[in-house]
């Protein structure tokens, strides 16, 4: 089991997708700005050298908020807002579209930078991690602070941005403190904090606490973390299920025994997008094929990074009335490639029915098996004799790709 004391941190970047927008356009720093909505707000260079930035009153079409900058925030802008909503309370708001390659580069290089230092890490995504600390030299001593400290210089190293970090006993109460002292925020909280900084906190706070959830507890009387808490734990089992209820009388008192799970393979990989405008699968079969085939390299590109093969593919669609279906088809061997993954979702969607547009595209690859691609030999074989040319010649033999076992499931 666990050492009687851990020490876990949960580090997150601070407003990610726009912190990293502004390493390349420092001349908006200090400026509300928001990431989302389509490619075509783009900035663009003028005659004079200097680039001319979309604002969110000039936005048109639909769409949400990725993430918004804190300056931004100040104004109402939040992640998951509406463009038009977000438009009326920040006009002047600077709008750039998201860039997800360059995201996933400064992904990678604030983790190496994290792992360098401590290796013991769980990616919880694109721009947090967990990392458990409890061997780390000296670390009793200060609760964390002195290796705090450094995580955060490393990572504004490797990457020239900011982050926030909350340290404490479990990954729950890392969590919900990482949260604190944002943008820029280091946080040791201990289990004797419990009551003062975690049980004024809204139930929903608690990683795990959905909106169903808090709309249940709040018809119970229930609304803030310490009122979880002391609540009776057999009447939260009574209200909300054995395991639920246990969970959540325990996670109100600040416990939580899960690891730090530092190899995490993948279930599935995917890759979707929302169209600007709902497609006709008919009047706009070609844009239709395109989106489908972009979808499909992608989804290759994303295997091949992670180096594994799907068993399963799958598409989803969800219609304008917001119907979402998904189809999926075993296949006899895994498949890594584009075009066998275009083959096998297109025989996906011929089980559709297709009687309304579609606002949504998706396609899917599961039962992964890590992949490894070995590289092309020569071998040399022998000619057959035509009384011309015998001899040897090399034949170019691709080896397949091998699978060499079976993912954990997690
Ligand atoms: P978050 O860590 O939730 O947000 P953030 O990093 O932008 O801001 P904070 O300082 O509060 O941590 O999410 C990380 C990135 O994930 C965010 O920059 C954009 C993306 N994201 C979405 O695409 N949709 C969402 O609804 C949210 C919340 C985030
Ligand atoms: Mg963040
Ligand atoms: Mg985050």
């Amino acid at each position: 089991m666990f050492p009687v004391s851990r020490l876990i941190a949960h580090l997150d970047m601070d407003a990610f997708y726009a912190s990293v927008e502004l390493l390349r356009y420092p001349q908006l720093r200090g400026l509300p700005l928001v990431i989302g909505g389509s490619g075509r707000y783009r900035p663009t260079r003028l005659a004079d050298g200097t680039q001319a930035f979309a604002r969110l009153r000039d936005y048109a079409g639909r769409g949400v908020i990725t993430t918004s900058t804190y300056e931004a925030r100040a104004l109402g802008v939040y992640s998951a807002m509406g463009m038009a909503r977000a438009a009326r309370l920040a006009p002047d708001a600077v709008l750039l579209p998201c860039d997800f390659d360059e995201y996933r580069r400064y992904s990678a290089r604030f983790k190496a930078a994290v792992r360098a230092l401590t290796p013991m890490v769980e990616d919880r995504g694109i721009d947090e991690i967990y990392i458990d600390l409890s061997d780390v030299p000296g670390v009793a001593a200060d609760g964390g602070r002195a290796i705090g400290l450094a995580l955060k210089s490393a990572v504004m190293q490797a990457t020239g941005l900011s982050c926030s970090i909350g340290i404490a006993p479990n990954k729950l109460l890392a969590k919900l403190c990482s949260e604190f002292d944002k943008p820029d925020g280091l946080t040791i909280l201990t289990r004797d904090d419990v009551p003062a900084r975690v049980w004024p906190l809204p139930a929903k706070r608690i990683n795990g606490v959905g909106p169903k959830t808090t709309q249940r507890l709040a018809a119970l009387g229930l609304h803030t973390i310490g009122e979880v808490a002391a609540a009776d734990v057999g009447w939260l089992c009574a209200q909300f299920g054995g395991n639920y209820g246990t969970w959540l009388h325990q996670s109100a008192h600040g416990v939580d025994a899960r690891p730090v799970v530092t190899v995490r393979e993948p279930k599935s990989i995917s890759r979707e997008t929302t169209f600007e405008r709902d497609l006709h699968v008919r009047s706009d079969r070609a844009e239709l094929g395109r989106i489908f085939t972009t979808l499909c390299v992608q989804l290759a590109a994303d295997l091949d990074r992670k180096g594994y093969a799907g068993r399963t593919i799958g598409v989803k669609l969800r219609f304008d009335d917001f119907r979402t279906v998904t189809r999926e088809r075993t296949l006899p061997t895994p498949v890594a490639g584009a075009r066998e993954i275009r083959q096998a979702a297109g025989l996906c969607l011929k089980r559709v029915e297709f009687n309304r547009r579609l606002r949504l595209l998706g396609v899917r690859a599961g039962s992964l098996v890590p992949v490894t691609q070995a590289p092309p030999v020569l071998i040399p074989t022998p000619c057959r004799q035509n009384g011309q040319n015998s001899g040897i010649r090399a034949t170019l033999m691709t080896h397949a790709t091998t699978v060499s076992g079976r993912p954990k499931r997690t």
